[in-house]
């Protein structure tokens, strides 16, 4: 059609992308918002695709998670809120770097060789294309958005095929997953109000939580919304939350999502993480206040890191290792020894949690831990294949727990009514930072205890990750989860040198991974002092050099 050649057109002639390489990776495609027209209109095409392919509805989410303010990027999300499968990001990629000045017609045989093998086994007639949209708050997503508007109407008009297109609007990554999902499972073709079925679902099981208890340690929850998306849904959960309950009082703070310079900005899961101190806008004396519990979530809100400070003004990060394994023990405490006689209740971390947070999950919780390769798509798999309950949490805090019909059937035979209601709580379909913030509270609500014993359970190593831009990443070719290296040749045994010459208390790990997301490798140290780590790191990187 006119629509598509001159989208084309206009795309390919643009100079900024004229040399790059897209590449859809573990968090779809993300780069500078100037860069990323041509994936945005190779990421509609395959929607297209998969929409034809799957006959249900497809998701497109506009965000950039933690990114600075001026990146962003698409994911698209499967009928039941999936991530799209492996074997199609080759042809996603494929499209995006077909587009070249003066080539449209090698691009449309391109195309077409990607849709035929795409496609095959599947028929094209009769199906009813069904596609939803949500955004992040950032500046670039309202104009990416219009485009997907765009696109879907003019593939529409030009083919007289059934769309049903639905536009959410501002939503959370994992609301955008739950949406998609909801539609699918209920075969609905209008517009969900998302607040409505997103508040029954979750929310409505955190007030019943809250109104169960007869006193609570906690005055003030404070929640750093990294000035994005969660501030503009949490905004309207609060509304409805005090009008419930007295319970817990709850301050919004970097909630200014209008100042689009201010994204992710000094505050934020992933600012906090990193940083390993508090974000703008938290005083240090309430901090030290265990009336008070502090988190943080990322830009999309589907990360949510906890933390406080200690009497000495010390900071305590409570990060994915510590929900994992504080789900974990309430499971264990909430439930008789027997009831796991014929159930499996494990962990699914990445190689980046803390060796002693899966040393406390072996040796004192007495549970079961896999290690998967970083992404959570990988988490979630391992976590449905091991485990009937399967919790699985990257350090940097975004996780969920995942249950199959033997636990929920068990269940419901046994007489755990708190169990149950905490179990409800959860967003099995993904990992959300605001059900993840319930799920978190409403364990330390009844196990009774304040951030700060929930940080004296075990104590980290020291650690440190870094990056290091090196000239081919993808020379760094990784096995047994990415603990090892198979090349370069040679740094694997170098890696093994340093952390035995250093590991007197057989306490050292250090591994090198290429990044899916930025154009570096990372180095992970972790050792029994701050200097052995350092030590580590700094040889590690000058045999990497
Ligand atoms: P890469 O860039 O592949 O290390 C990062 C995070 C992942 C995950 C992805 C997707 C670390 C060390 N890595 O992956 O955990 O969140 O981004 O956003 O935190
Ligand atoms: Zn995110």
């Amino acid at each position: 059609s006119d629509f598509l050649r001159d989208t084309y057109d206009s795309l390919a002639s643009n100079p900024v992308t004229e040399h790059e390489k897209f590449v859809y990776g573990t968090s779809g495609f993300r780069m500078h918002n100037e860069k990323l027209d041509i994936p945005l209109f190779a990421t509609c095409l395959i929607t297209l695709l998969r929409s034809i392919y799957c006959n249900e509805f497809i998701g497109i989410m506009i965000t950039a998670s933690h990114n600075p303010p001026q990146d962003n990027g698409f994911k698209t999300v499967e009928p039941k809120g999936e991530m799209l499968p492996q074997s199609w990001e080759k042809y996603v990629t494929s499209i995006a770097n077909s587009v070249k000045k003066g080539k449209f017609d090698e691009f449309i045989a391109n195309f077409l060789n990607v849709a035929t093998e795409a496609l095959k086994e599947t028929t094209v007639e009769g199906k009813e294309l069904k596609i939803i949209i949500g955004r992040d708050t950032r500046q670039s997503s309202e104009r990416f958005s219009s485009f997907c508007t765009k696109f879907f109407n003019n593939i529409l008009t030009a083919t007289h095929e059934k769309i049903k297109f639905i536009d959410y609007g501002v939503v959370t990554t994992p609301q955008l997953h739950f949406i998609v999902r909801k539609h699918t499972i209920k075969q609905q073709t209008d517009k969900f109000d998302i607040l409505n079925e997103y508040f029954n679902e979750f929310f409505q099981p955190f007030l019943e939580v809250m109104s169960n208890l007869k006193s609570s340690r906690f005055k003030k929850l404070y929640i750093d919304c990294a000035n994005g998306v969660g501030a503009v849904q949490l905004e309207k959960l609060k509304e409805i939350y005090s009008k419930k309950t007295k319970q817990i009082e709850i301050e919004l703070i970097n909630t200014d999502y209008d100042d689009y310079s201010k994204l992710n900005v000094d505050c934020g899961a992933d600012f906090v993480k990193t940083n390993q101190r508090l974000p703008a806008n938290v005083n240090e004396t309430l901090a030290m206040d265990g009336e008070n519990l502090f988190c943080s979530l990322d830009g999309d809100a589907d990360r949510i890191i906890f933390y406080a400070l200690d009497a000495n003004a010390n900071f305590c990060l409570l990060d994915g290792d510590r929900m994992a394994t504080l789900i974990g023990e309430y499971f264990m405490e909430k439930t008789p020894k027997s009831f796991w006689n014929d159930l499996k209740l494990g962990i699914v971390q990445t190689a980046y949690a803390n060796g002693n947070s899966t040393s406390y999950i072996t040796d004192e919780l007495k549970l079961d831990v896999k290690c998967a390769k970083t992404g959570v798509k990988n988490l979630h798999h391992d976590a449905v294949e091991n485990f009937d309950v399967g919790i699985y949490f990257e350090a940097n805090g975004h996780g969920t727990v995942v249950f199959n019909d033997l636990f929920m059937n068990k269940l419901k035979e046994s007489n755990l009514p708190e169990l149950s209601l905490f179990v409800s709580l959860i967003n099995q379909a993904v990992g959300d930072a605001i059900t993840d913030m319930f799920v978190i509270i409403a364990i330390l609500l009844n196990l009774d205890i304040d951030a700060k014993t929930w940080f004296s359970k075990y104590k980290d190593l020291p650690n440190r990750l870094v990056k290091c831009v090196v000239p081919d990443r993808s020379q760094f070719e990784t096995f047994d989860y990415e603990r090892r290296l198979a090349k370069p040749a040679g740094l694997q045994d170098a890696i093994n040198h340093i952390v035995s010459v250093n590991n007197a208390l057989h306490k050292t790990r250090s591994f090198v991974r290429a990044s899916g997301t930025e154009d570096v490798v990372r180095i992970y140290a972790e050792s029994h002092s701050v200097e052995s780590v350092e030590v580590v790191v700094q040889d590690v990187l000058k045999a990497i050099k």
